[in-house]
């Protein structure tokens, strides 16, 4: 909601310097900025700028910086934990990035992609695809999370495993700083040992030290094989299992590895349109994986069946369908990808995106398991991501037709029980989803001392006024 509450001097220059269609103060206009995709915030601002380049944006934000006007960055707006939501004070604006969506370049030699931050990763993936390259990041709300807000987040996904999270995926970077300063990081090079990596700092800084407007983005050769399937498996024992039985055989060959509860697949497999199960019964679990080649030969598909059948042979798995095609291979993808919107169509839920040593999961799931259900009966239990990396993501659904209130408000007993287990086994509170606003009240625990102190004074260096995305990551005063 916005009750355009910028002072007159402030709202003329931002008219001037934007126009109509860079400059929104009705609160019509401004309401889906106001929220997140979850809907567990509901903020006010007092403007939304969408500037249409790294000038436009620069200026903005230094006339916002001069006035005192608090910054929230925003990119598709699919923040899992609030980072990109303003709180309720209607003194902030919102930067959008949507109207920087140019891609400037795809360098065949160099092996990279200039682009600007408001493009879709899904569009920078397909303008990679058309000119017979890879953009390896791929996560499941790419076709709304953009360029600038999978960097900001240094999001993982899929791919992970083989390629890295954004940040290695990261060459070069222009960031308007707090003040309104550009800071030209765009070098694409491998190798630069020339001081302080700048760049690192705003990868996950998740827009609290500037707003990213342009990156320069590793791509890789398309692969010219590819071969996915979708196994059932008993316990995420056996999904380790299977893992590393593909590891063994060729490690460069893995490209995903995913996990899927029971219970989360079931969700899909009700709540979603066109995601049946093609297996002959549910299973405890599944997993699905994803290998990938350059070559074009048959050896992926020989890989994938000898270790298969292997694992059949072992009963590591009890069940498998091969993707026959490309679209058998999206709908098995799309089975994947729905698990965030089934569970939202579920009802209220936790989400815990954490991850532990790949060793410690299956130990984790149980222990996790066992104490979410002695805290709130009925409650269904809901993990899956990306086990190759040892990101889980732990979810919780409210029980069926409870109060969804009634649940939210147990959120941090929820969080903190999970939590006590991740930390048993030395495992973060924040895999890939960032710590936003959800989980500002964890970082002095898990943080505390001389990390959460050094990075108070980066921020203080940076953003003195604390006007970036103000309220994320840091706990309140
Ligand atoms: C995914 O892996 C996303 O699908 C969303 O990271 C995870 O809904 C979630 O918790
Ligand atoms: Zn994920």
């Amino acid at each position: 909601m916005s009750d355009s509450s910028l002072p007159p001097s402030l709202h003329t220059a931002l008219k001037d310097l934007l126009g109509p269609a860079g400059l929104l103060t009705g609160t019509d206009d401004t309401a889906s900025y106001c929220t997140d995709w979850r809907m567990l915030y509901q903020g006010r601002c007092a403007a939304v700028l969408r500037p249409a380049s790294t000038e436009e944006c620069a200026k903005a934000v230094a006339l916002c910086a001069e006035h005192g006007v608090p910054m929230v960055p925003q990119g598709g707006n699919t923040s899992m934990v609030g980072g990109a939501t303003p709180d309720d004070s209607g003194r902030a604006v919102i930067i959008s990035t949507t109207r920087m969506n140019r891609i400037r370049h795809i360098d065949h030699g160099d092996l990279t992609m200039t682009v600007e931050a408001g493009v879709t990763l899904k569009a920078a993936q397909e303008a990679a695809a058309r000119e017979g390259l890879m953009l390896p990041l791929s996560i499941s709300s790419e076709g709304s999370a953009d360029i600038g807000g999978v960097i900001a987040t240094n999001a993982g996904g899929n791919n992970t495993v083989r390629y890295g999270n954004a940040r290695e995926l990261t060459l070069g970077l222009e960031v308007v700083l707090p003040d309104g300063n550009t800071l030209n990081l765009m070098r694409r090079l491998r190798k630069d040992n020339t001081g302080y990596p700048l760049r690192q700092l705003f990868v996950g800084a998740e827009g609290t030290l500037g707003l990213i407007t342009t990156a320069i983005i590793q791509l890789q050769p398309s692969p010219r094989s590819r071969e996915t399937a979708l196994c059932a498996v008993q316990s995420p024992e056996q999904a380790l299992a299977l893992f590393a039985a593909f590891r063994k055989h060729d490690p460069s060959a893995v490209l995903a590895f995913e996990y899927m509860s029971g219970t989360s697949m079931n969700l899909v497999t009700t709540l979603i349109d066109n995601c049946t199960l093609p297996l002959s019964e549910p299973a405890p679990a599944y997993a699905l994986v994803e290998l990938a080649s350059t070559r074009s030969d048959d050896s992926l598909r020989t890989l994938m069946e000898s270790v298969l059948e292997q694992a059949f042979e072992e009963e590591l798995i009890s069940d498998a369908v091969l993707a026959e095609s490309e679209t058998q291979r999206q709908s098995l993808w799309m089975i994947r990808e729905e698990h965030a919107e089934a569970q939202k169509r579920a009802g209220a839920s936790v989400k815990n995106d954490v991850s532990v040593p790949l060793s410690a999961i299956p130990a984790f799931i149980t222990e996790a398991t066992q104490r979410c259900e002695a805290l709130i009966p009925g409650i269904r239990v809901a993990p899956f991501g990306h086990i190759g990396d040892g990101n889980i993501h732990f979810n919780l659904v409210q029980p069926e037709g409870g109060d969804s209130q009634a649940f939210l408000s147990q959120d941090h007993a929820i969080m903190d029980t999970v939590a006590e287990i991740v930390r048993k086994y030395d495992g973060s509170f924040s895999a890939e989803h960032g710590v936003g606003q959800l989980k500002t009240y964890m970082m002095p625990s898990w943080r505390g001392g001389a990390e959460l102190a050094t990075m108070e004074k980066i921020k203080a260096a940076l953003d003195p006024h604390n006007l970036m995305n103000p309220g994320k990551i840091f706990p309140a005063a």
